[in-house]
């Protein structure tokens, strides 16, 4: 199984490589940002709670996310050619409940790539989406700027986590996105051998 942990600050291109990934590699794609906006649009209860804090740029509690991605893992069970985590784990706490649940299914984290980004490309990329997402988050820059500090203080610790379990790989995520592609791919590859 190929379990890949897409990592990197907000507007990094998570997402974006993702929509790669899964066509290559023919993963499971578990975005925990997009199914919080699932829960919004649908209007349930866990979905206004997170709306409260996705609009402030602020993270969701843990339990709220484990809760959502454990099902998922179950839901696809052993079936799956592996799974790729795009925003997600978000803190320590996260990374280390994912190494629990992928036990539980006799698997685990085959590496984290990281996609490095600075603050003004980063910011630019989420205005420039915000003009025609619509996403409350990606509005107006003090909301941008919370979300870069909650990743420094909350989630930026879990690429210590992994690199301490030697499955930790940084790349430059400047770039065309068919060059970023190629540099994911590479690591992914080296992380296999
Ligand atoms: P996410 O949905 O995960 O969103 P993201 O960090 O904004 O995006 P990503 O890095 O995927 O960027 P993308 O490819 O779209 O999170 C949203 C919110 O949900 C969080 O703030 C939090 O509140 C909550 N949440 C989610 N997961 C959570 C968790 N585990 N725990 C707690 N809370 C959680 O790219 C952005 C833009 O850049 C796009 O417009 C794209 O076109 C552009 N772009 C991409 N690659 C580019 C390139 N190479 N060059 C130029 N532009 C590029």
């Amino acid at each position: 199984m190929l379990n890949l942990v897409l990592f990197g600050p907000p507007g990094a291109g998570k997402g974006t490589q993702s929509e790669y990934l899964i066509q290559k590699y023919h993963l499971v794609h578990l975005s925990t940002g997009d199914l919080l906006r699932s829960q919004i649009a649908s209007g349930t209860e866990l979905g206004l709670r997170a709306k409260l804090l996705m609009d402030q740029g602020l993270l969701v509690p843990d339990e709220v996310v484990i809760g959502m991605i454990e099902s998922k893992l179950t839901e696809h069970g052993e079936s799956a050619a592996g799974f790729i985590f795009d925003g997600f784990p978000r803190t320590v706490k996260q990374a280390e409940a994912l190494d629990q649940l992928l036990a539980q299914h006799n698997t685990g984290i085959t590496t984290m790539v990281a996609l490095v980004v600075d603050q003004e490309e980063l910011t630019r990329r989420l205005l420039i989406r915000g003009m025609s997402s619509g996403r409350p988050d990606d509005q107006d820059e003090a909301t941008i700027r919370r979300r870069v500090t909650e990743y420094n203080e909350k989630t930026a610790p879990v690429a210590s986590y992994y690199e301490q379990q030697g499955k930790f790989a940084a790349i430059n995520g400047i770039g065309t996105i068919e060059e970023i592609f190629a540099s994911i791919c590479q690591q992914i590859e080296l992380a296999q051998l």
